[in-house]
């Protein structure tokens, strides 16, 4: 049992976390960084310590100051967020030898699904699907790797142990060419991870990033809470996530879950987790990672399950079984989240920084902002340049999307530049209304400067969308289809309109 938590994160998640302790009367200590005096998790929280400068390794990377804090305030529980120290099996052991209560995995599970390696070997051990590739732990030679290649077959990829982010990852098409990448592979890998362990895995075209939220507590009851679609990214950066993915349906569901929970399980797992999978076209799916932490993207399932994931966090932590069964998790309508970052879309996503002198919240119903910042407050180059994360809610796709539209175009940040005009000519993509999309999309088929043209139109779009949304409400209420065949025929209807106006 704990009554203080001391949230050793910053900004939105800080945020986040310190109202799920409201809520539940638990008392909250804040630590920041010298850039940082000002932030609304400071003050939120119920008591707050500066712990060091601006640069995170001198300050939310610090354990022993972290440590220091918990102590001097007598926290009795640390949640860690995302990023920082949050999946440091280090850090997770020495919350045990100082009897402070670290709210998520046992060290062991986070050194398990760390080493991808080891994650891989743990998983096909469990019987469940992995991309086909190397299933040896530990450091493989260029000669093993030179040798095994040929079975594994061409294009394939060199991905770091340590890795993820896409850091140390290679595409290699032949055999001749692979030396030179296994080279430079390893030593990008060095340098990122301090570790050049590399493994091999058949490269998986044309796929789709869709991860499965499981809850762990530790009575062994392990539970999925459905997917999230997560293709639509740039450079390994998620930008825009929703739940239920429309490309799942719910055998694909069922079977998916399933190897989801069965990994949690491969670990003995407690706590928030997350199963990330590739799905091919043909709907194959391969066990990719886990992430163990609670994810930047955790709110689309809330909207969607109604399930408090941070309350249950906090609640499992203090030794308490999940107050759900599989049984009672239902998905109920849509969400979609876009991440408001910080950034110039016109000129290459570079990040913007400097003081956000107004702001404008979009509100209503249906509508959820989770953000650090606020007018007044500066936007410093040091931390991620997410400031905000806007999700909303619908009862179907498409009343999401139109949803998202309207709150995009309410939202106003004055002082740094920001990727809202990304995202609105994303809802204005045809292919992504139509649920037409994998990882490649936005890099390689979509353009700002498509963008302007489309922005033109904008109210033949509202109407576009609004007949999709009679559409789907019309076959929701007849109950015709199911809802794979009916996100199906959303693009077929999308394509003819596409026509027609060509
Ligand atoms: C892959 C893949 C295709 N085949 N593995 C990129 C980051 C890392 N976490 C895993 N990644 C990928 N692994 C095989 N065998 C394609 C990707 C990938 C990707 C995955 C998820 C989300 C976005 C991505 C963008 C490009 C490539």
């Amino acid at each position: 049992m704990f009554s203080k938590v001391l949230v050793a994160n910053r900004g939105e998640i800080a945020v986040r976390i310190i109202r799920a302790c409201r809520e539940l009367g638990i008392e909250t200590v804040a630590v920041f960084s010298e850039a940082d005096r000002n932030a609304l998790h400071v003050r939120y929280a119920d008591e707050a310590y500066l712990i060091g400068p601006a640069p995170s390794r001198d300050s939310y990377l610090r354990a022993d100051k972290i440590f220091e804090v918990a102590k001097k305030s007598g926290a009795d529980a640390i949640h860690p967020g995302y990023g920082f120290l949050a999946e440091r099996e280090d850090f997770a052991a020495r919350c045990a030898d100082e009897d402070i209560t670290f709210i998520g995995p046992k060290p062991s599970s986070i050194a398990a699904m760390g080493d991808k390696g080891k994650a891989r070997a743990t998983v096909i051990k469990a019987g469940l699907p992995v991309v086909p590739g190397t299933e040896a732990v530990g450091n493989m030679t260029n000669e093993e790797l030179l040798a095994t290649a040929p079975s594994i077959g061409f294009p394939l990829l060199i991905k770091a142990t340590a890795g993820g982010g896409g850091k140390g990852m290679r595409e290699v098409k032949t055999l001749e060419e692979m030396p030179a990448l296994l080279s430079s592979a390893r030593r990008e890998a060095e340098s990122s991870f301090g570790n050049g362990n590399v493994y091999l895995e058949k490269l998986v075209e044309g796929a789709r990033h869709i991860e499965f939220q499981i809850m762990a507590d530790s009575f062994g009851n392990v539970i999925h809470l459905g997917e999230r679609e997560c293709s639509i990214q740039r450079r390994h950066q998620k930008l825009l996530e929703e739940s239920p993915s429309s490309f799942v349906d719910d055998e694909l569901r069922t079977k998916m879950g399933d190897v989801a929970v069965k990994s949690a399980q491969a670990v003995n797992y407690v706590n928030a987790g997350t199963i990330e999978f590739l799905v091919d076209k043909d709907k194959n799916f391969y066990f990719l990672e886990m992430n163990t932490r609670l994810q930047v993207e955790h709110p689309v399932t809330e909207m969607v399950t109604g399930v408090d994931i941070v309350a249950e966090q906090l609640r499992v932590a203090r030794g308490r079984q999940l107050s759900y069964t599989q049984e009672q998790i239902k998905q109920n309508g849509h969400a979609i989240e876009c991440r408001i970052n910080a950034e110039d879309p016109f000129n290459n996503f570079m990040p913007s920084t400097g003081r956000i002198t107004h702001s404008l919240l979009p509100t209503g119903p249906g509508v959820r902002v989770d953000t650090g910042v606020y007018p007044g407050f500066e936007i410093t180059p040091y931390y991620d340049p997410m400031i905000a994360k806007l999700i909303v809610w619908g009862e179907t796709r498409g009343q999401a999307i139109l949803r998202m539209r309207r709150a995009l175009e309410e939202y106003r940040i004055v002082g740094v530049r920001t990727n809202i005009p990304f995202h609105q000519t994303l809802m204005d993509s045809h292919r992504f209304m139509g649920g037409q999309f994998d990882t490649r999309f936005v890099e390689e088929k979509f353009s700002m400067d498509d963008a302007i043209e489309s922005r033109a139109s904008n109210s033949e779009i509202a109407a576009i969308l609004a007949t999709l949304v009679a559409h789907q409400q019309s076959e929701l209420s007849a109950q015709r289809v199911k809802r794979n065949e009916r996100d199906a025929s959303n693009w077929k209807w999308v394509g003819r309109w596409e026509r027609m106006h060509r």
